[in-house]
């Protein structure tokens, strides 16, 4: 079994102006695409280890072969990353819902406070890397990789929301201004998708 770059939800330019439609195109059809075939490539060489489901194999680095593992994780976590942020993009930006405000609020006081915390925790990652928004033992949290990591790799929660810190998100439009691409990233989240994600844990 081969993974596959799925359609994105909306069109390149359909996120502008906070993200352009050159680096969306690029984003999607050069760097998501790239991890998708060298991990189809990698789990082509691993055997039987491709039975289990992404996720899975994901949440068990330890048990693939040195020479694959790394590989694995960064193209494995490459694509099941980019699948997350496609989907919680959406050029139709509607508040969070009352339920899962409540649940921010619950968890960090409030919404302005859930967005302050994520956005130093997206200023702080240095390099490549992402900062999620996790459930870990029924609480939300925010956290960040480096590279393509997921949280799932450590068992440090499930992800529902996460920010694609890597120049290549933001370059070509932000140039050095990663503050400016995160604010923007604010008026193009899918609440109504990080709350189906949340419900489906
Ligand atoms: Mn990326």
């Amino acid at each position: 079994m081969s993974y596959k770059l799925k359609e994105l939800p909306y069109s390149f330019d359909a996120l502008e102006p906070f993200i352009d439609a050159r680096t969306m195109e690029i984003h999607y059809t050069k760097h998501h695409a790239n991890y998708v075939s060298k991990l189809n490539d990698a789990l082509d060489q691993a055997g039987n280890i491709s039975e289990k489901s992404l996720n899975e194999i994901l949440s068990s680095l330890s048990a693939l072969t040195e020479d694959l593992r790394e590989i694995i994780k960064n193209n494995g976590g490459g694509h099941i990353n980019h699948e997350l942020f496609w989907s919680i993009l959406t050029p139709d930006y509607k508040e969070p819902s009352e339920l899962l405000m409540q649940k921010i609020e619950e968890n960090f006081e409030s919404f302005d406070k859930f967005k302050d915390e994520f956005t130093k925790s997206a200023l702080n990652r240095f390099g490549s890397g992402w900062t999620w928004l996790v459930l870990k033992n029924g609480q939300l949290e925010i956290l960040s990789t480096g590279n393509q990591d997921n949280p799932i790799m450590d068992n440090s929660g499930i992800p529902i929301l996460g920010l694609d810190l890597w120049e290549h998100a933001y370059y070509l439009n932000y140039q050095n201004r990663r503050p400016d691409y995160i604010k923007a990233f604010w008026n193009i989240v899918n609440w109504a998708e990080v709350e189906n994600r949340l419900n489906k844990i």
